[in-house]
């Protein structure tokens, strides 16, 4: 089975659509195997969001994702997990995202986009890693 990290971002969960970011994953036939309402301290956005540190958008991005609790998840599949995700959240952009994705369906800026999720095998690895280390 093949693994990537998902995340309903604050505004997400501020929204109450996690139940609907979640309900569509196992509609699609994901499986969750790992699940936590946490507030992201900045250390761990940073870690999470380190190949944009120096973006011009990196402290709003950062203040956005720690200012309230997010659900972050583990979710399981047969194999190319994080694409099946990666393609029911839609693009970055929701004014651009198609309709019946998730930003498609929910969202309107780009920095409340509703959903992470890893872009690739090496980054759900390393982004399951840091949100639920092995022992
Ligand atoms: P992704 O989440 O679709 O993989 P990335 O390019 O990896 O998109 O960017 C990470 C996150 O940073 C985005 O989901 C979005 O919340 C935020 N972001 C990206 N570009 C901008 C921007 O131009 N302004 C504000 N926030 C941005
Ligand atoms: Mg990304």
């Amino acid at each position: 089975m093949d693994r990537t990290l998902v995340i309903c971002k604050p505004d997400a969960v501020e929204r109450g659509l996690v139940g609907e970011i979640i309900g569509r994953l196992e509609r699609k036939g994901l499986t969750l195997v790992a699940a936590e309402l946490r507030t992201l301290d900045e250390a761990t956005a940073g870690r999470h969001y380190e190949e944009h540190k120096d973006k011009p958008f990196f402290g709003e991005l950062v203040e956005f994702i720690t200012g309230g609790p997010s659900m972050v998840m583990v979710v399981e599949g047969p194999g190319d997990t994080w694409k099946v995700v990666r393609t029911m959240m839609g693009v970055t952009n929701p004014k651009e995202a198609a309709p019946g994705t998730i930003r498609g369906d929910f969202g309107l800026l780009t920095g409340q986009n509703l959903v992470h999720g890893s872009d690739g095998p090496e980054s759900a690895e390393h982004e399951i890693g840091i949100f639920f280390p092995s022992p």
